[in-house]
């Protein structure tokens, strides 16, 4: 299918740019959509749920188009003041975008997505994006379109796109193109994120985290970085891993230090592929008890409380 996305009164060469949200529940694939959009991999992606807690910036360009995306922590409900923030982030991130991108996974029922119409801005255009449509059929996709027909006022468009199979990245882009604000670009079309690096590499050592650590303790647990030393050979990063009780330390740290090693390996190599640079990172661990629920303490991690 091709889409024609200009009218005759519209001139060709004129340039779009705008910041897009993208929300939805925890584990819809929201940072996986913002690395696959843009084609690298910058933000953390988990198999488990609330990974994301803080906005994330990935920019596209497309034609005349620059998408800002902002990925944002899932809607979901507040136990902590760390999860306070995270939906503080979501909400603020959904009413200072120019469009929403709502990220709905095939297998949801509409209720979510009532949901987000609740706390949705009626005046800040969204578009419903089906996501993880290769779980399914067909007919099964057909079927769920079908439903979201009765809200077919309310949104824009609705999109069905697996980011594992088969859904390109420009035709997304020449879909959406239409629905971004006649503005000139934000940014130099060879930014990526307007994002600091040091949030990147955090990310990224919180992802492992979340790989190899399992049950509750990747909730309890941030990281600091102490200090990042660029020379020419070598990208040198210091971190911290801070966890929330005693009894986590021993745990991350592992049998013979094996755990801390491997959450240090995996680190490494994402932000070794991401600087193309050789990488050396030192990780140490911490405690810092109820760092979720105390204010000072969310404030020395990075989140504006
Ligand atoms: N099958 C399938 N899985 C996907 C797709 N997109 C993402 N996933 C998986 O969904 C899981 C959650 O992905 P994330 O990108 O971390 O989800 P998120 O919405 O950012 O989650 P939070 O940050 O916790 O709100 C991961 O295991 C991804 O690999 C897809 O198109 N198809
Ligand atoms: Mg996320």
């Amino acid at each position: 299918m091709s889409l024609n996305i200009s009218s005759s009164n519209e001139d060709e060469n004129e340039k779009r740019a705008g910041f897009v949200a993208v929300v939805g529940r925890p584990n819809a694939g929201k940072s996986s959509f913002l690395n696959w959009i843009v084609g690298e991999k910058l933000a953390l992606v988990s198999h488990k749920a609330n990974a994301t807690r803080k906005r994330f910036n990935a920019i596209a360009n497309h034609e005349n188009a620059q998408f800002v995306f902002i990925d944002t922590p899932g809607i979901h409900k507040v136990e902590r003041l760390l999860n306070e923030f995270m939906l503080e982030e979501a909400l603020k991130a959904m009413t200072e975008a120019d469009l929403v991108l709502f990220l709905s996974p095939i297998e949801d029922d509409l209720r979510h997505y009532e949901e987000f119409l609740e706390l949705q801005n009626p005046n800040i255009p969204h578009i419903v994006i089906l996501s993880k449509t290769d779980t399914m059929n067909n007919e099964q996709v057909l079927k769920k379109l079908l439903k979201f027909n009765k809200h077919q006022d309310k949104f824009k468009a609705i999109i069905p796109l697996s980011i594992q199979k088969g859904s390109s990245q420009v035709y997304l882009l020449e879909s959406l193109t239409r629905y971004l604000p006649v503005h000139p670009f934000y940014y130099d079309e060879d930014i990526l994120t307007t994002s600091y690096l040091k949030e990147i590499y955090k990310e990224f050592i919180r992802e492992s985290v979340f790989k190899y650590i399992h049950k509750e303790i990747p909730y309890h647990t941030d990281i600091l970085i102490t200090k990042v030393n660029e020379k020419p050979d070598i990208l040198e990063v210091y971190a911290t891993i801070i966890v929330e009780r005693d009894t986590f330390k021993p745990i991350v740290i592992g049998k013979n230090a094996s755990m801390i090693k491997l959450i240090g390996q995996h680190s490494r190599h994402a932000i070794q592929k991401l600087e193309d640079k050789k990488v050396f990172l030192k990780l140490d661990v911490k405690v810092d008890k109820n760092w979720t629920k105390d204010k000072k303490s969310m404030k020395s991690l990075g989140y504006e409380v």
